[in-house]
């Protein structure tokens, strides 16, 4: 970023020996008032005599409290909890000139700085990480045409087609307003009230029900611009662009009652881990890459290309890989980056435009006019973090918090007392010029006919998932609209159900309580509008080009990595020094990260008398909060741990969030005594993630273990109390 004049040193910057060591910020410079005024005594008020009342000149304690008084902006109206990192997108080649001329993404020598905030959607700023929602995958791109937000989202659909309907979804997901519950939770009435007469988000129910809303990681999840967009070349040619992230580490997810313990335990689990991987130098990574469909093509598909309801299937239209994006670099303060990062689907570069999706139309008006509101006023562009890398100059002028000092007395367009300037830019100088769509039509207020297959791509989502993706789907529904108290809302959403998959609206109607699997209700006529008649509408299905497409499930992700991975190593004083650290050394060889857990914090003694160091303590740390147990040999650390019902607990949790547990020696002692014991057959059988063997194999099928993630075929046979 620039500096700016507050960043220039001033006089009282000078060090001060004497008071170097009172400083706050170890930058070795003593304390001011914000007019610069070197501070004295920052502990007591100014009084009349020690025990007499403060006094109103004390403008140094007005000055404190009044900035504290107004420390908190209003947050976001959604995508409220964040967390965000730095770092770079740079091309693979040149070879996007052809569709685009935005010189980032074709020039590979470019490494353009970004600034990436993921967030989930309902919960306030102070909510939970690992609330059942969609991810915000929001990107600034500071590219030297001026600044291109991404502004997606980890899943690639919407709830909605159109624009006027958000404030009716998120008054609808948001807690209720008579009593302010449930906080980052969509389990309750309004939400299902509102979706069960809204037909035309089924497809996207299909997702957030989906194990894709609850991720391991930020830095494990897809991410999506989800609208079509263009990109337009030298030539002012157009093609039409869905944009994708694809994370280099895999897609994962964690179980349902691990994510609600997780809530508990580590509510801030997907900040702190993205946090910690980028200060252990495992920056995460992402392939930056684009559907492309030719202009002409736009009504070859099935389904709308301009209906956010729907996808491309990958199958249909592959993802063409153009750059990685990288982040390298945590915000140095959470305020000043995180919070007052404004995104803006309007802020493109030259080279990249709109579709006419009536959903990305709204939300090109709404963007600035929040941040009027959030961050007060019209010069939020002026936040460092929001500056872009070129310079601005315009004639825009004042406004609250004003920090650009212009000078000279022309402040309109066009002049001549300021040479002209600044003046517009030519088209083949840079300057930005719309895409020039040719456009006819009535003015109407009306949903287009091909928006109206509300339900086949939603079976294809559904079909197009393994057997336990399913199996999380419907338990999610059961559980969902288990928190509805309304009948007719739980009937008439397994009502839509009927249209996705008839197995899938038993299985829930079963779950729920309800007798039968009830008749699909006609939609209302809100789409149509008042005066539609509802008999209008019939569902219309679409027989879909694929009937399933691999790319949708997760089941079939990379699985070729450990790194960044959390293992915990269940120890107690006695520890088998060698099964501890060989084991050890195998996996952070491998980029994962150990932890020893043990009954107490501080050290333990291993069997050679060395001290190790205790990471955490069952008190402070839980199984959900890794993805793999081991428990190494040693006599006396084994029989510590079976005396130690935390231990016992840690294992059965593991084993039914389906992870790989592994135990050297006397460590499968520890199992035995735990409730996996019963299930449990001698033999070593990696294909079960649970590995028993006493040989030099153990670290290595470990591994293997760790890499598939999950084995979630346990679920089914093993109900494991825990
Ligand atoms: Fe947003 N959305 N949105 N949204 N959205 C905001 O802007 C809005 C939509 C998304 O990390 C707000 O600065 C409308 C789709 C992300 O700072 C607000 C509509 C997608 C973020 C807003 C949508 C998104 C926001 C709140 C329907 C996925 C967080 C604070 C037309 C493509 C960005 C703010 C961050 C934030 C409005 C629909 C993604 C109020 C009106 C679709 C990732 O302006």
């Amino acid at each position: 970023m620039k500096s700016t004049k507050s960043d220039q040193p001033n006089n009282n910057d000078k060090k001060m020996e004497n008071l170097a060591l009172h400083t706050e910020d170890g930058s070795g410079q003593a304390m001011t008032t914000n007019t610069g005024l070197l501070v004295n005594d920052d502990t007591n008020s100014l009084k009349a005599g020690e025990r007499g009342p403060s006094l109103l000149e004390d403008f140094y304690l007005r000055e404190k409290i009044t900035h504290f008084d107004h420390e908190r902006i209003p947050e976001r109206v959604v995508h409220a909890r964040g967390a965000a990192a730095h770092g770079y997108f740079q091309a693979y080649d040149s070879s996007f000139s052809k569709y685009t001329k935005a010189k980032f993404l074709t020039d590979p020598s470019r490494k353009t700085p970004v600034f990436v905030r993921f967030s989930t959607v309902a919960g306030s700023r102070g909510s939970s990480d690992l609330a059942r929602d969609v991810r915000g995958f929001a990107t600034k791109f500071y590219t030297d045409e001026g600044i291109f937000d991404l502004v997606g989202n980890n899943i690639p659909v919407f709830f909605i087609q159109d624009a006027i309907k958000f404030p009716d979804l998120i008054h609808a997901v948001k807690p209720e307003p008579h009593n302010e519950i449930p906080q980052a939770a969509s389990a309750h009435d309004t939400f299902w009230d509102f979706v069960s007469l809204t037909p035309e988000s089924t497809h996207m129910l299909m997702w957030v029900m989906s194990d894709r809303a609850i991720p391991r990681s930020f830095r494990m999840m897809e991410g999506f611009g989800i609208h079509t967009y263009r990109f337009v070349n030298e030539e002012g040619k157009a093609t039409f662009i869905k944009f994708h992230y694809k994370p280099s580490l895999g897609m994962h997810s964690v179980a349902w009652d691990e994510a609600l313990k997780i809530s508990g335990k580590d509510p801030d689990f997907h900040r702190r881990d993205l946090h910690e991987a980028i200060e252990a130098g495992a920056y995460p990574e992402w392939e930056f890459g684009v559907q492309l469909v030719a202009e002409e093509d736009e009504h070859k598909f099935d389904f709308d290309l301009l209906d956010p309801t729907k996808i491309i299937p990958e199958e249909l239209v592959p993802v063409t890989p153009i750059g990685k994006l990288v982040l390298d670099r945590n915000p140095d303060n959470f305020f000043a980056e995180t919070e007052q990062v404004a995104f803006h689907p309007g802020h493109v570069v030259p080279g990249i435009d709109f579709s006419n999706d009536p959903l990305l139309q709204g939300r090109l008006f709404s963007y600035t006019d929040t941040q009027l509101t959030r961050l007060g006023g019209p010069n939020f562009q002026e936040i460092p973090i929001n500056r872009p890398l070129n310079t601005v100059h315009n004639n825009q002028r004042d406004g609250h918090m004003r920090q650009q000092i212009n000078k000279g007395k022309t402040s309109y367009h066009p002049n001549s007392m300021g040479g002209g300037c600044p003046f517009q830019a030519m088209i083949k100088d840079g300057g930005f010029s719309h895409f020039a769509e040719r456009i006819e039509g009535s003015k109407i207020r009306a949903r287009s006919k091909s928006f109206m297959d509300f339900f086949s791509q939603a079976t294809l989502f559904y079909n197009s998932l393994s057997e336990p993706e399913q199996t999380h789907l419907s338990d999610a529904l059961r559980f969902e609209l288990g928190k509805v108290d309304i009948l007719e809302i739980q009937e008439r959403v397994v009502g839509l159900l009927t249209y996705v998959d008839m197995t899938l609206a038993k299985r829930v109607a079963e779950g729920i309580g309800l007798e039968s699997v009830p008749e699909p209700q006609k939609p209302v006529n809100h789409m149509l509008g008042a005066d539609a008649n509802p008999t209008d509408y019939e569902p219309v299905i679409k027989k879909q080009a694929i009937e399933k497409s691999p790319a949708l499930s997760m089941a079939g992700t990379k699985k070729d990595s450990i790194k960044t991975r959390q293992v915990a190593f269940l120890a107690a004083d006695g520890v088998d020094a060698d099964s501890l650290s060989s084991v050890k050394n195998a996996l952070e060889a491998e980029g994962a990260v150990v932890r020893v857990i043990a009954p107490h914090g501080g050290f333990i003694k291993d069997s050679a008398g060395k001290q190790v160091k205790v990471d955490k303590s069952f008190l402070t740390f839980a199984s959900v909060l890794v993805d793999a147990v081991y428990i190494p040999d040693g006599h006396k650390s084994v029989a510590a741990l079976i005396n130690e019902p935390d231990a016992v607990h840690f294992i059965n949790e593991a084993y039914r969030h389906c992870k790989a547990i592994a135990a050297d020696g006397e460590g499968v002692e520890l199992i035995k005594a735990s409730y996996v014991g019963v299930k449990l057959n001698e033999t070593s059988d990696a294909s079960s993630g649970i590995i028993l063997s006493k040989d030099d194999k153990l670290a290595a099928d470990f591994i293997n273990a760790i890499k598939q993630h999950r084995f979630w075929e346990r679920e089914k046979k093993d109900k494991i109390p825990a």
